[in-house]
């Protein structure tokens, strides 16, 4: 098994459901243990243009190897009408690969801990809020970077886990399998 930690983003539709309903379905998943899950959090564009933003960040136990986590990422955006129609375009739903244990990845198609991760308060601040003391390889203390990134408006939205089904599904006492 392997900590991860895996970052959520969508400006498209109602992306304040699809971030709640995404997790729900990480939940679901018999390879994944959610162990933990951040509040929302409404997000200025960075780098990209469109609406506001909504992120969140999940801290999961897996059974699966990375690029298998990877490709699980890229099933469930598309079961999430995710289109590429140009780079850092409005998206669904955007899951990305933060942290997968203590590695480091350098590869072509993937890059852990994902390569914008330490310049970007949509994926610092609910990290911290998931564990204080969170240490980013490369980087140190994701605290200690919280400093660089507090010029981008990020505004939390909603307290974690306040969603029934996700809920059950934490706490073992719900199916495992409707989103797989
Ligand atoms: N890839 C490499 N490493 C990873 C990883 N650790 N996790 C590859 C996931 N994917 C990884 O991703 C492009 C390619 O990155 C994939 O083929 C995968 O193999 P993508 O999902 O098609 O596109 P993307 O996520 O837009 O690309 P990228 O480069 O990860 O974009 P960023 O840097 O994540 O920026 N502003 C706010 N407020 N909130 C946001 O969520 N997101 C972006 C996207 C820009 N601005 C934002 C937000
Ligand atoms: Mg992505």
């Amino acid at each position: 098994m392997t900590v991860a930690y895996l970052g959520l983003g969508a400006n498209l539709g109602d992306a304040r459901q699809t971030l709640k309903d995404a997790v729900v379905c990480l939940a679901q998943q018999h390879t994944i243990s959610v162990l933990a899950k951040s509040s929302l959090y409404r997000t200025a564009p960075i780098d990209a243009g469109g609406d506001d933003y909504f992120n969140c960040v999940v801290k999961v136990d897996t059974t699966l190897p990375v690029r298998h986590l990877l490709a699980l990422c890229h099933k469930i955006e598309h079961q999430f009408g995710r289109e590429r129609p140009f780079r850092n375009a409005p998206r669904t739903l955007d899951l990305d690969i933060l942290l997968y244990g203590d590695q480091s990845i350098d590869e072509a198609d993937l890059t852990v801990p994902h390569p914008r991760l330490a310049e970007r308060a949509f994926a610092l601040v609910p990290l911290v809020e998931i564990d204080a003391a969170l240490v980013i390889p490369q980087h140190g203390r994701a605290d200690t970077l919280l400093a660089g990134v507090s010029h981008q408006r990020i505004e939390k939205v909603k307290s974690p886990c306040q969603c029934p089904m996700l809920n059950a599904l934490t706490a073992g006492s719900a199916d495992k399998g409707r989103c797989e």
